[in-house]
């Protein structure tokens, strides 16, 4: 990598319907116009055997216990982790449109699962440069098109998937309200973003989940209908 500057790492989280893959699309569209080189990823990616069982399962087509949900989705991370890396050590901007905070999130949102026991599995992961935490009440998400067809998406389940994100919050995370309009929410993410991209220096990426979460990043969480 002499000589040459890592690409950043960036991951765009939040719950279902929050706006997360136009953002991301329009990020990696801004980023590559103003000339820093940057591909678009997201998760789950059902391109792969591991993905099509994922796949599968979020569509309902098969079910499984959900530790083991938990461990798919996570290998499905870790299958991607070279690519990730080589393009991040050519100096490519690596944008993430989900990742292991939402397997987190989820996983622990079930009955019978935590927090600790669903970061075990993406424990030495790459700590993205940048999460942009797009926050949206689930009672606001559910007004936009499309929603209520998939798996999780229920009023109750999101809301614990929302508390559990802002669990995870760290000094790394922005949390940006999503109930803005598509191209004021762009706005902000861009200036982040490039902030970061142009300020990514040759250290290289830290891991999951070594630095402690800062307690005094927990923040208020809007109560259901809230706006
Ligand atoms: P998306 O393609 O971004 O709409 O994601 C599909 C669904 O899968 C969505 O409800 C969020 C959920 N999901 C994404 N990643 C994970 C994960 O790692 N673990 C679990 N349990 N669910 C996930």
């Amino acid at each position: 990598m002499e000589g040459k500057r890592r690409g950043a790492l960036i991951v765009v989280e939040g719950c279902d319907r929050t706006g997360k893959s136009t953002q991301a699309k329009k990020l990696v569209d801004y980023l590559s116009k103003t000339g820093r080189y940057s591909i678009l990823l997201h998760f789950p990616e059902c391109s792969t055997r591991i993905g099509d069982i994922i796949h599968g399962y979020l569509n309902k087509y098969y079910n499984f216990d959900d530790r083991a949900v938990h461990l798919l989705f996570s290998a499905n991370r870790w299958e991607f982790l070279p690519l990730i890396q080589s393009h991040i050590q050519k100096g490519v901007n690596v944008i993430i449109d989900r990742y292991a905070f939402s397997g987190v999130a989820f996983s622990a949102a079930k009955k019978g699962m935590n927090l600790q026991w669903c970061k075990n599995s993406d424990s030495g992961l790459p700590r993205p440069d940048l999460v942009l935490f797009l926050d949206l009440t689930p009672a606001q998400a559910e007004k936009r098109d499309g929603y209520g067809t998939e798996r999780y998406e229920v009023e109750e389940f999101q809301d614990r998937v929302r508390e559990n994100y802002l669990q995870l919050v760290d000094d790394n995370w922005m949390v940006i309200d999503a109930s803005r309009s598509i191209e004021e929410v762009h706005k902000v993410l861009c200036a982040a973003v490039v902030k970061t991209v142009d300020s990514v220096d040759d250290n290289e990426l830290e891991t999951l989940w070594n630095k402690k979460t800062k307690r005094n990043y927990k923040m208020k969480i809007q109560k259901r209908g809230e706006s």
